[in-house]
C-alpha cells in the first residue's frame, strides 16, 4: 500500500498575519515554479488559529494544492470554555489536520495523555485528521531507551477509536526539538517501526499500513533526505526550517 509522504510545517507562534499570507502565496509560487507533484508530496502548513481563515481564503482563491490545520483543538464542542477553539470550527473553515499532544503543550499546557486522547475523539468527531505528536525527553530516553514513552503515548491516544480511523502520528523526540540535534534516520526508523505496531495493535492492520508516521525534531534540507529513505517515516513535522520558503519548499522537494 501506497502512502502518500506528507511534508508539514509548524509554525508555531511565528510569522504575523502580514508576513504568513505572504508566504502561503510565496510558498506556493515555489512550488509551482518547481512543478511539485503535490500526488507524490503532501504539503500542510499549520499556521496560528488567527490565520487560518486568510489562508482559507487565499487555498480557494488560488486553487492551491496546500492542506493546513490547526495547531491544537479543544476537547470540547461548544461552550463556555474561554480561549479554547472548537474541531467544528476549524472544520468550518475546511482545516485537514490539526496537531494535537505537541510537546510544547504537554510540558507548557499540562496536557495529559487523557487530555490528548480526548482531543483526539474530538477531532475525528468533527472531521478532521489528527496529527497526534509523540515523544520521549532526553530523561526518558536515559531511563526507558527510546521507544517506551512515545509507544506508551500513543496507545493512550489511540483508545477507543474505530479500527479504519484516519491520523497521522508524529514522532518528534523532545530533546531534538529546535535543539538543531536531529536523531538520526536509524533512530526515527526504529521508533516509527514501534508506533506502527501500535496502530496495528490499537487500530487494524490496514490502519497499520495506511497511517502514515512523520518524524519531526529539527529537520532542514540537509538532513530530509535521509529520514525518508526510512520505510518507517512517511514524512516530516517541520518548525524552524519551515519559517523560511526556500528552505521549506527545499525540504518539500527532498527527493
Ligand atoms: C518540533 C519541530 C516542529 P523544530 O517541534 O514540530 O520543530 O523543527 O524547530 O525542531
Amino acid at each position: 500500500l501506497k502512502r502518500t509522504p506528507l511534508i508539514a510545517g509548524n509554525w508555531k507562534m511565528n510569522l504575523d498575519h502580514l508576513q504568513s499570507i505572504a508566504f502561503v502565496q510565496k510558498l506556493a509560487w515555489s512550488l509551482e515554479d518547481a512543478k511539485h507533484d503535490f500526488d507524490s508530496v503532501e504539503v500542510a502548513i499549520f499556521p496560528p488559529f488567527t490565520d487560518l481563515r486568510s489562508v482559507q481564503t487565499l487555498v480557494a482563491a488560488d486553487k492551491l494544492s496546500l492542506a493546513y490545520g490547526g495547531q491544537d483543538v479543544s476537547a470540547h464542542d461548544s461552550g463556555a470554555y474561554t480561549g479554547e477553539i472548537s474541531g467544528q470550527f476549524l472544520a468550518q473553515l475546511d482545516a485537514k489536520y490539526v496537531l494535537i499532544g505537541h510537546s510544547e503543550r504537554r510540558t507548557m499546557h499540562g496536557e495529559s495523555d487523557e487530555i490528548v486522547a480526548a482531543k483526539v475523539n474530538a477531532a475525528i468527531k468533527h472531521g478532521l485528521v489528527p496529527v497526534i505528536c509523540v515523544g520521549e525527553t532526553a530523561e526518558d530516553l536515559e531511563k526507558h531507551g527510546q521507544s517506551a514513552v512515545p509507544v506508551a503515548q500513543l496507545k493512550v491516544a489511540l483508545e477507543g477509536l474505530k479500527a479504519d480511523a484516519d491520523v497521522v502520528v508524529a514522532y518528534e523526540p523532545v530533546w531534538a526539538i529546535g535543539s538543531g540535534q536531529a536523531a538520526t534516520p536509524e533512530q526515527a526508523e526504529t521508533v516509527g517501526a514501534a508506533l506502527r505496531a501500535v496502530v496495528a495493535e490499537s487500530l487494524s492492520a490496514d490502519a497499520a499500513a495506511a497511517t502514515r508516521i512523520l518524524y519531526g525534531g529539527s529537520v532542514k534540507s540537509g538532513n530530509i533526505a535521509g529520514f525518508m529513505r526510512e520505510p518507517n517515516v512517511d514524512g516530516a513535522l517541520v518548525g524552524g526550517a519551515s519559517l523560511d520558503i526556500a528552505e521549506f519548499a527545499a525540504i518539500v522537494r527532498y527527493q
